[in-house]
């Protein structure tokens, strides 16, 4: 009879991490996030994370998407008016830091963005954005594999 094929998942020794895509996988994953209603605000980037937080500054809070792309990049957008409302910038000074499961942290030279996650992911947050951050900055090879 016809024997069954079985897809063997290739693992890519020279990848650093999840989010490092070669040019395949990212034409790949942009031609599926076609159908993300967020995929508008990526501009061209592949989406590598996204969730509802909420953004604090000054007394009160706004609740927004933010998304983890490609280039780095990490954009909110009011999902209310469906608008981009900002980015916080990536420089190789940029950590992320989790207070606990609902409550991170991103600094930045300029700002320290309090961010939390209604959902508990807070942590994940952290540690993608984390993870980008030495995939872009940090040398190849002192980068071990996450
Ligand atoms: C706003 O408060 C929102 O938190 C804005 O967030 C924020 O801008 C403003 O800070 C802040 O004054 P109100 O909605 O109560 O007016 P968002 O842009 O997500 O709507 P950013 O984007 O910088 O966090 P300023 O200082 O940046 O204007």
């Amino acid at each position: 009879g016809v024997g069954s094929s079985v897809a063997v998942p290739v693992k890519r020794s020279t990848a650093k991490n999840s989010f490092d895509l070669n040019d395949a996988e990212k034409l790949q994953r942009l031609e599926q996030q076609k159908t993300d209603k967020w995929h508008v605000f990526a501009d061209g980037e592949v989406i590598l994370k996204k969730g509802f937080v909420n953004k604090r500054k000054g007394l009160f809070a706004r609740k927004r998407m933010l998304l983890l792309t490609t280039g780095p990049r990490l954009i909110y957008i009011d999902p209310v008016q469906m608008i981009k409302k900002g980015e916080i910038p990536w420089s190789p000074d940029l950590r992320a830091e989790y207070k606990n499961f609902k409550i991170f942290f991103v600094h930045t030279p300029n700002r320290t963005y309090y961010l939390d996650d209604p959902e508990g992911y807070a942590i994940h947050w952290s540690e993608a954005i984390e993870s980008m951050r030495k995939l872009t900055y940090e040398d190849p090879s002192s980068t071990s594999a996450v």
